[in-house]
């Protein structure tokens, strides 16, 4: 730090999103940008900011570090978008910012696998709630009910078992895996602590080898009001196992999200437009859940002008931290005909505003990104949306090694969301990652710069 920069201030980025939402790309491409920082490439603010001193820190304790070198290799000499994430993971740096004159700036950008996030309705829910919670969803809701019907059937039986109950459960867990319904719980059922993912497997052998809990020996599922008696050992022991479930792998992670100065909250509206209505529906109670749980805004007892002088007279150790802005951002452009970015905008709107305009001292904005520009567009002609890219899939939807550059066709983007619509009606083919070999050189992105901007505050 210079002589004239007497403080640090401590930026704290989370980012949120179902998986294969494009969190990973997006904090690889911003990490590898403010590193190589070129002004010209990636205006902070303005076309005048330089970082200086861009140095990367260790990640704090308890948090594994964010893989950026791993991601941006795999990127650039394997041609590959980066692997799955299997675990919680962090990045830390320090560095200057021009415009900022007497501080410098200490970013933690903080990365989860998406399966985690269907957990968050378990916090600050004891298992009654919980129970509660996941009932009413199953029982109202057509498609959830259709996939659980198992479960829905087992609970009837005043005799049930536990082992009955567990394996019905999983049973209708792998049924909506299996018809793509992001909200499994406990989610390690679909990514267990080991990082180890279901694969694509019939629902009875997904029912026996995977877990509905931390292990084989902590499973646990919803029970109906008439299986919830203390004193007996079914309602006991899984009301111990989920009390143990969300202290050992909910909360470290939700709350961690929850301490974070901005939110990035991606909501992938190619996906939800290729995956039908049901998909929308969940991707928008899963964003619901995640604000009730991380309540950005207002802080009740401090209040915006604590806040304010908070963050110039405390040390930045003592600033105390919760969400002030969050930043919806529709990743992907790249995928999208330009002719139809505005309309992405525009979707994501009508289907996020309304969480953030009723948070008092929110501040929100809402952005269309790519993180690693992959295609190029041709003009339209006679109404077609033609790209260039190099395709990740054959036409028989298996996935293919890399190899021309061909042109292909992607869908219209509608002004408004229709009032139904199926999976398949809106096709946008997936592409390999077009990324310059040069490692001080960051990959062509769109508004990840704006987004920054108003994310590093
Ligand atoms: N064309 C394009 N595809 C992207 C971009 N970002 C992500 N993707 C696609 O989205 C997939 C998931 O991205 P990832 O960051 O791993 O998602 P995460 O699960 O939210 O971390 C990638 O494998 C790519 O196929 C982008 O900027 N452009
Ligand atoms: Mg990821």
């Amino acid at each position: 730090m210079s002589l004239l920069r007497l403080k640090t201030t401590e930026c704290k980025v989370g980012v949120v999103g179902l998986y294969n939402a494009g969190k990973t790309v997006l904090l690889t491409s911003l990490i590898n940008h403010l590193q190589d920082h070129d002004p010209d490439r990636f205006p902070l603010g303005s076309k005048e900011t330089r970082i200086r001193k861009f140095t990367v820190r260790p990640p704090d304790r308890d948090w594994t570090a964010f893989n950026y070198s791993g991601h941006r290799d795999a990127l650039v000499n394997a041609g590959k978008w980066p692997s799955k994430t299997t675990d919680r993971s962090q990045f830390v740096c320090q560095f200057e910012r021009s415009d900022w004159t007497f501080s410098d700036c200490l970013l933690k950008l903080y990365d989860l696998p998406g399966e985690r996030v269907a957990d968050a309705g378990m916090v600050g829910r004891d298992f009654t709630g919980w129970s509660e919670k996941m009932l009413a969803l199953f029982v109202n809701d057509n498609a959830y009910r259709t996939c659980s019907a198992p479960f829905l059937d087992a609970i009837k039986k005043p005799t049930a078992t536990a082992a009955e109950l567990l394996y019905a459960y999983k049973l209708s867990l792998a049924n909506l895996i299996l018809n793509f319904k992001p909200l499994i719980s406990p989610s390690t059922f679909l990514l267990d602590l080991h990082g180890n993912a279901a694969r694509p497997d019939t629902p009875e052998k997904l029912a026996t080898s995977r877990f509905s809990g931390a292990d084989a020996e902590n499973e646990f599922c919803p029970l109906p009001a008439d299986l919830r008696k203390p004193g007996t050992e079914l309602f006991d022991s899984f009301s111990f196992r989920y009390d143990r479930y969300v202290e050992r792998v909910v909360e470290p992670t939700i709350l961690a999200f929850r301490s974070c100065t901005s939110l990035v909250v991606l909501v992938d509206v190619t996906m939800l437009l290729a995956g039908g209505v049901g998909m929308y529906d969940d991707n928008r109670q899963i964003i619901r859940d995640l604000f009730d749980v991380l309540s950005p805004g207002e802080n009740k007892v401090f209040g915006p002008i604590a806040r304010g002088l908070s963050k110039v007279l405390l040390p930045h150790q003592w600033r105390p931290g919760w969400i002030t802005r969050v930043a919806f951002a529709a990743p992907k452009m790249d995928l999208v005909h330009p002719a139809d970015r505005d309309r992405m905008l525009m979707l994501l709107k009508r289907m996020a505003e309304r969480y953030a305009a009723d948070r008092d001292g929110l501040k929100y904005d809402f952005f269309n990104l790519s993180s690693v520009v992959s295609t190029r567009a041709l003009p339209i002609g006679a109404g077609m949306r033609v790209l260039t890219g190099t395709p990740l899939r054959g036409a028989d939807g298996r996935k293919i090694p890399p190899g021309e550059e061909q042109r292909f066709t992607v869908a219209e983007l509608p002004d408004d969301w229709p009032m139904t619509w199926s999976a398949g009606t809106y096709a946008f083919p997936e592409v390999y990652p077009r990324m310059p070999a040069r490692k001080d050189y960051p990959p062509d992105q769109v508004n990840v710069d704006r987004l920054a901007t108003f994310v590093i505050d």
